[in-house]
């Protein structure tokens, strides 16, 4: 049963588009609200062994008890342990113990959460905007159930074209053609294969959105065809901020229509970021997002068919208000309101909500989201077929809009495993079509790290290898030894069958794509797990994230059937119940097929356009597979479209 409860008068976020019946907020005593001046908070006493699922993209376990998280969208390049903030904002908690019971809190202000931290054996939560939507779902007898539930009032997540399921390629740094004529030379080269290739910042003319550095890409519409004829795909970047230029038309425009955000003045806000001075897209008014989403047809008109959104938390380097006050001996009280704490810059600016205006801080985590929205409802108008689009900061209703990545993440063994544990958290809270930067952003990647990394990433449905300007480069074919990144990528593409039908089946379902073990199997040894995952109806995986490793312990809650590819052989085992340790060189992937269940297997190809569908082989003990099948771009996604495999 889902309820819903209203404190105070909260502004449309538009996460939850089913009707959920509202109740008296005196039945939620159990979670003892208290009410200040600043903030509503809740608490809930754990117990010892009650689990705390979700929160989407935060750092730590699957369970997510000992830690501290603020729900406040963050562009930080150091994701440690006990980093709380990340670049999105997923409020949806469960709790699994005796009592069962999840919360979705649709705050787009500051929230802290504290769970079990420092041993309290308490659920704080702390609301600064006290304008918000509490939504509670209980009478489940699983984490799973509840779940389930709370995917089926969110809406049904994005579905990017089946090339969007490809490998993809990309480097802050690459500048002109050439830099991308050798990322598809490269792989072409080592026989890799390879769907799209991002482009980062560099592409644009001074950090402009919707414009195009025609020295670095002469005649860019010949090239995009080019690359298309070879099933290759340019996936450009647009960041928030809009350059202030008195010759830039999107800036004028923007001035003109008053679509920005305005400062303390009401003036349009000036905050400095990648093209210096820019203005803010004031993504909070329906006009402002029909214009932005629009702009992406400047680049659709060359044939490009994917996006991804940055800088959307909005990052900010510095601003108007920053600078004017640090130059001042004398600061006012009021003026130190501004200054007070890292997030000054975000008390001094604002939103026109339905006509209000709305201080940017109480609303600061929907932003990204806004613009995300903005891009995906036009690029839905312009394009008669699916569009790719992933966003860096998020909130919960993005889901059905976008995909996400994780943002800057280390080439480190522990962003890797952070890796593992954070996708079944972004898969409760509907972010589906989600992935890391592969190989790590920051930092410089070593080749087992990097296969690895693939290892694992080739079961994320974005499956993206990204770095850093000025970072080692971390393409595959860079490495010596093809072989072994011809092996763990191929797998990818042998796999696309099961991985598209399973993730499709799952968003058409309201259902996760990955899961943690617990969600499955009732089972006391896999509630602690949080490094081997279930993905789609039929794997379970149990990655490598050590280095200098290949083996490791696996615990299985069933007997299941072990698989190791190694680049041309599948070789099945039958594995019972129990703890095993697998083991795996660098150029083997071993993931294991449940009991009575079975996976297509493709022949593979150089790109999502050369594997067939149809001719497949069946793995595993299972009598029959549902097959998910379409022509990878149809608006029209829909149950029919799945077939019955049978085993001969
Ligand atoms: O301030 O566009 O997370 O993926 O390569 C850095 C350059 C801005 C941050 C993104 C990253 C991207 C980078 N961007």
């Amino acid at each position: 049963m889902i309820k819903k409860f209203i404190f105070g008068k909260p502004i449309k976020t538009d996460a939850v588009v089913k009707d959920v019946e509202v109740f008296s907020n005196s039945e939620l005593s159990f979670l003892n609200e208290k009410e200040t001046d600043d903030a509503i908070s809740f608490e809930y006493d754990l117990d010892v062994d009650d689990i705390v699922y979700g929160l989407g993209e935060v750092m730590g376990s699957i369970n997510k008890r000992g830690g501290r998280y603020i729900s406040f969208n963050t562009d930080t390049p150091n994701h440690t342990p006990t980093t709380p903030s990340l670049y999105a904002t997923h409020n949806f908690l469960v709790i699994d113990g005796k009592k069962k019971f999840g919360i979705f809190l649709d705050n787009p202000g500051r929230i802290i959460f504290e769970v079990d931290y420092n041993n309290s054996k308490k659920l704080s939560i702390r609301c600064e905007n006290k304008n918000f939507n509490l939504y509670l779902i209980d009478d489940c007898d699983s984490s799973y159930s509840i779940t389930k539930e709370f995917l089926s009032i969110i809406g049904q997540s994005f579905i990017p074209p089946l090339w969007a399921f490809g490998f993809g390629q990309s480097r802050w740094g690459y500048r002109k053609k050439k830099d991308f004529d050798n990322v598809v030379k490269g792989y072409e080269k080592k026989n890799l294969p390879l769907d799209y290739i991002c482009m980062d910042i560099d592409y644009m003319n001074g950090f402009r959105d919707f414009t195009i550095n025609e020295k670095r890409f002469p005649n860019f519409k010949n090239y995009v065809k080019s690359l298309k004829d070879k099933n290759i795909h340019l996936v450009p970047i647009i960041d928030a901020g809009v350059k202030i230029d008195d010759k830039y038309s999107t800036y004028l425009e923007g001035v003109k229509n008053n679509y920005f955000c305005t400062n303390l003045e009401g003036e349009n806000f000036n905050a400095t970021v990648w093209p210096g001075p820019t203005h803010f897209p004031d993504f909070f008014k329906e006009d402002t997002r029909a214009w932005f989403g629009q702009k992406y047809k400047f680049l659709t008109d060359y044939g490009i068919e994917g996006f991804w959104n940055d800088m959307n938390e909005p990052s900010i380097f510095h601003s108007e208000y920053t600078a004017k006050f640090s130059k001042k001996k004398a600061i006012t009280k009021d003026e130190k309101y501004f200054l007070d704490g890292k997030y000054c810059e975000y008390k001094t600016f604002f939103h026109n909500i339905d006509g209000n205006t709305v201080c940017h801080y109480d609303v600061h985590n929907v932003y990204g989201y806004f613009m995300t929205r903005a891009a995906s409802e036009q690029l839905d108008k312009i394009l008669d077929k699916r569009f790719l689009l992933f966003s860096r900061s998020s909130y919960i209703g993005a889901h059905r809009y976008a995909g996400i990545w994780t943002g800057d993440n280390k080439s480190t063994w522990f962003h890797l495993k952070q890796n593992v544990m954070m996708m079944p958290s972004l898969n409760m809270c509907g972010f589906l079509y989600s992935g890391a930067d592969t190989g790590g952003f920051l930092g410089r990647c070593s080749r087992e790290l990097l296969l690895r990394w693939l290892a694992f990433s080739l079961f994320t449905p974005l499956f993206r290898d990204h770095t850093a300007l000025l970072t080692k480069h971390q393409e595959c074919y860079k490495f010596k030894g093809e072989k072994d990144f011809q092996a763990i990528l191929s797998l990818r593409y042998r796999l696309l069958p099961y991985i598209y039908s399973e993730f499709v089946k799952a968003v058409l379902n309201s259902d996760m794509y990955i899961k943690p073990l617990a969600f499955e199997y009732d089972d006391v040894n896999v509630r602690k797990i949080d490094d081997q995952l279930l993905v789609g109806d039929s794997i379970m995986v149990a990655p490598i994230v050590e280095k200098g490793k290949a083996e490791r312990n696996v615990y299985l809650p069933e007997d299941m059937i072990e698989v190791k590819y190694d680049g041309c052989d599948f070789k099945l085992n039958k594995v019972e119940k129990g703890n095993h340790i697998l083991n795996a060189n660098l150029n083997e992937v071993v993931f294991f097929i449940r009991k009575g269940k079975l996976i297509p297997i493709s022949k593979g190809g150089k790109n999502t356009a050369e594997v067939d569908f149809n001719n497949l082989e069946l793995l595993g003990d299972g009598d029959q597979y549902l097959q998910y099948i379409d022509d990878g771009y149809t608006k029209d996604v829909k149950k029919e479209n799945i077939r019955v495999l049978k085993k001969e």
